[in-house]
């Protein structure tokens, strides 16, 4: 059985006590084994009840974040860095307190799209304030996934070859990279061959279609990621995202450009997600056996 989540907002983008409570249980009860939540301030949200909500369901849990724009690490700003910083040390925090042990996103810089290219020196800001965030996750247990994103949504780390490069500037044994089928649709020469190339620096996966629908409605080629994830060794997570303006976070939606509601029944968008990601996998483990099988006389 493949490890398969998913992300909170096909069920609901509210953080109250009954829309999380919706989103869990829709969650479990359709087989899924991780929601990916995301971050909201400790303050707003009932961390020991979500919790305790997660062991009865046995669910696990991811968080994930984009930084605002007044909290970018890559930012000429001190002030602008260390609120990122702070940020940052609060979704690891709130991560662990959960019980999850991955934080994914776009952790390095602002989520947005920027009227700028990055610098040498936004980059070396941006490594250095996260060598610190990292240093300090390490205690928690909670690794660092950065989510390598379309141009449109970052500025910084667009393909699997940067998200390399900054890893090894920052050289922490706790951060990885988050790699996310529909940016990668866009920025990458080929997306097997990058999910190859990232190889065991990979932490987390978030799985959408090319216009982030119904998955397998799209452009993308699913057989040859399900190969390659497998061909790397990932037995780990795939999270499912995929989002409507119909279930929305205005700010996120906004960001996203989402334009168009490609579905309004989540349920059944959420249990075809399921089984097409279980089928998927299944059969590329199915593919890899028979690769390595003589069938000789
Ligand atoms: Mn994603």
């Amino acid at each position: 059985m493949s490890k398969i989540g998913i992300h909170s907002f096909v069920w609901s983008a509210g953080s109250s006590k009954s829309e999380l409570e919706k989103a869990l249980t829709h969650t479990h009860e359709l087989g899924f084994d991780l929601i990916e939540l995301s971050y909201s301030d400790p303050d707003q949200i009932d961390v020991r009840w979500l919790a305790d909500r997660l062991r009865e369901l046995k669910l696990d849990v991811a968080i994930s974040m984009g930084l605002p724009p007044q909290g970018d690490i890559s930012s000429d700003d001190p002030s602008v860095v260390a609120r990122g910083t702070e940020d940052l040390k609060k979704a690891i925090a709130l991560t662990r307190d959960l019980g999850g042990t991955k934080l994914a996103g776009i952790l390095y810089a602002a989520h947005g799209k920027s009227d700028l290219a990055p610098t040498r020196r936004s980059w070396e800001t941006s490594v250095s304030a996260f060598a610190k965030v990292a240093e300090h996750a390490k205690p928690s247990g909670v690794t660092l996934n950065l989510e390598v994103a379309n141009r449109f949504e970052s500025n910084m780390l667009n393909t699997v070859a940067q998200g390399l490069a900054y890893l090894a500037d920052v050289g922490a044994s706790n951060v990885f990279l988050h790699l996310d089928t529909f940016h990668m649709n866009i920025e990458e020469a080929d997306i097997a061959l990058a999910i190859r190339h990232a190889g065991d620096k990979l932490g987390y996966v978030h799985i959408g279609e090319s216009h982030r629908g119904y998955l397998g409605t799209g452009t993308l080629d699913f057989v040859s990621i399900f190969d390659a994830l497998e061909a790397i060794g990932w037995q780990d997570y795939v999270t499912f995202e995929s989002f409507s303006s119909a279930i929305v976070d205005r700010e996120l939606s906004v960001k996203m450009g989402l334009w168009r509601d490609l579905w309004a029944d989540n349920v059944a968008l959420a249990r075809h997600a399921h089984a097409f990601i279980e089928i998927g996998r299944e059969t590329a483990k199915l593919k890899a056996a028979l690769l390595k099988t003589a069938h000789l006389p």
